[in-house]
Order: structure tokens, then C-alpha cells, then sequence
């Protein structure tokens, strides 16, 4: 099952991803229950039943190990690549029914992107990406935005459910989105970062946020021309994320 080239491996990533989203857009079965809650942060039934038809997938036609959400990691291998999965970003969207939320599935060699597939379920739209081959929406390529200055360019953000929101913290988190023209906190990175990929967005920041929520889109920005800077934090799979189009400097 190894060797499989780049473009099998994201073939069969999307079908997956499309799989579980057609579930959980239309099926009767899709359980919304809460089964853990935190301050910030909710998981229901829909994460693992989504998860179960995306890994069951990966799993069965790759071989490949597997890092997710709510399963953590699964299986070993002497190869470095590795599937990193999001079977629901923006489980709170998907739970009140706010139409923005999708499945992330990101393909990593160790510490460096190789290609994702984000599915926006409830719009079919299909974003994947290969890092320096192309990125595309439903098969057809995009490109990331030319904005060049940030007064004029649309910044995706977002707090975590490990966010720190002490006040000086959120201060500085508020000086650094004052430059920007826009602001939005859409609840899911991974179409924040799938729209950084098409244009629809200039640039993606976000502190703390898990390598799941991040990495299906990484690899989609990267393919389609643009930049990401990310820093690992001292909590396992937490990173600091920024995406943009290679106009813009860091956050
Ligand atoms: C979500 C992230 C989002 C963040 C949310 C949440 P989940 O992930 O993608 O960027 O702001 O609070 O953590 O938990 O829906 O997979």
C-alpha cells in the first residue's frame, strides 16, 4: 500500500472527506449530542461518527498512520508521512446548525506540510492542495489573493478553546488586527484557511490552535501560492498560525 503517489493519496483523501460530509450534511443518523463540554469548547456524537467514516477510509486504503481529533494517534509506521484529521472544524457551528463548518484532512511528512483536502459540505465545495503543485475548488485552481498592505486586506482570526483570554492578552491580540481592514472570526481555521487559498481572504492568524484545525489548509494555501508561518507551543499539537498571500508580512 505504500509508495502511492501525491495525487492517489489526495484522491483518496477527498473521497473520504466527501463521504463523511455527505453524512453529515444529509443523513438521519448525524447525532448532535454534547458528550464533553470545557469552558470554551464542545464535542458531540457527529465528531466521532464523521471520524469513523474518514479514518475507516485512510486507514484501509493507505496504511498510512494517522494523527485525529478525537481518536488521537493510530497506528505506527517506519514511513514519515502522516494523515492529520479534523472530522468536524467548527463543531460549534455544526451543533446550532451556522452553516460553516467542514472536514480537514492534511497529509504531513513529519514536521512539513504535503497536501490537504478541506470539504465545506454544506456549500459541496471542495478545496485541496498539493504544496508547490497547485491547490484547487472543485477541480478548478486557485490562487491566492494579491492584496498587498494590510489596510486593505481581509484577516480570517479565531480564539481556541485553549485560548488565553486574559485581558492583556486579548489587548494584544486587538493591536495586532487594528492595521488590517476587516476582521473576521468565522468558528472554523480550516475554511478561514481554505479561503486564504481562493482568494476570498488575504491572511489567516490564530494563537494556540490545534495542528488538526490547521492541518488540511496549510497545505492548500502553500499550493496555491501563498505563505504560513507557524510555531509550535510548549502544549502538544498547539501551534501559532499565520497564512497570507506573499504580499503580506507576518501578523
Ligand atoms: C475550532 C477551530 C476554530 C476555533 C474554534 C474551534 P473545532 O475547532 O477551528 O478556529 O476558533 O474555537 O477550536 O473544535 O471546531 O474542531
Amino acid at each position: 500500500m505504500r509508495d502511492m503517489d501525491y495525487c492517489t493519496l489526495l484522491k483518496i483523501a477527498s473521497q473520504a472527506a466527501v463521504k463523511a460530509g455527505k453524512f453529515l450534511a444529509h443523513s438521519k443518523k448525524v447525532d448532535r449530542a454534547v458528550h464533553f463540554e470545557s469552558r470554551h469548547d464542545v464535542k458531540i456524537r457527529a465528531d466521532k461518527q464523521s471520524e469513523k467514516v474518514v479514518l475507516d477510509i485512510l486507514r484501509k486504503r493507505t496504511g498510512l498512520p494517522v494523527l485525529s481529533e478525537e481518536a488521537g494517534l493510530l497506528g505506527t509506521s517506519p514511513d514519515p508521512l502522516m494523515w492529520i484529521v479534523d472530522p468536524i472544524d467548527g463543531t460549534l457551528n455544526f451543533q446550532r446548525q451556522i452553516p460553516l463548518c467542514c472536514i480537514s484532512i492534511g497529509l504531513w511528512r513529519k514536521a512539513e506540510p504535503v497536501l490537504g483536502v478541506i470539504y465545506d459540505f454544506y456549500r459541496s465545495e471542495l478545496f485541496s492542495g498539493i504544496v508547490s503543485q497547485g491547490a484547487w475548488l472543485n477541480g478548478v485552481p486557485i490562487k491566492v489573493s494579491r492584496t498587498a498592505s494590510k489596510e486593505k486586506a481581509v484577516l480570517f482570526s479565531g480564539f481556541p478553546e485553549g485560548a488565553n483570554l486574559t485581558s492583556g492578552h486579548v489587548r494584544s491580540i486587538l493591536k495586532g488586527i487594528q492595521s488590517y481592514r476587516k476582521v473576521r472570526w468565522i468558528g472554523s481555521a480550516a475554511l478561514s484557511l481554505a479561503y486564504v487559498a481562493c482568494g476570498r481572504a488575504d491572511a489567516y492568524h490564530e494563537r494556540d490552535i490545534m495542528l488538526w484545525d490547521v492541518a488540511g489548509g496549510i497545505p492548500i494555501v502553500l499550493g496555491a501560492g501563498g505563505k504560513s508561518q507557524y510555531q509550535k507551543n510548549r502544549r502538544a499539537n498547539s501551534y501559532n498560525v499565520f497564512a497570507a498571500n506573499k504580499r503580506l508580512k507576518s501578523f
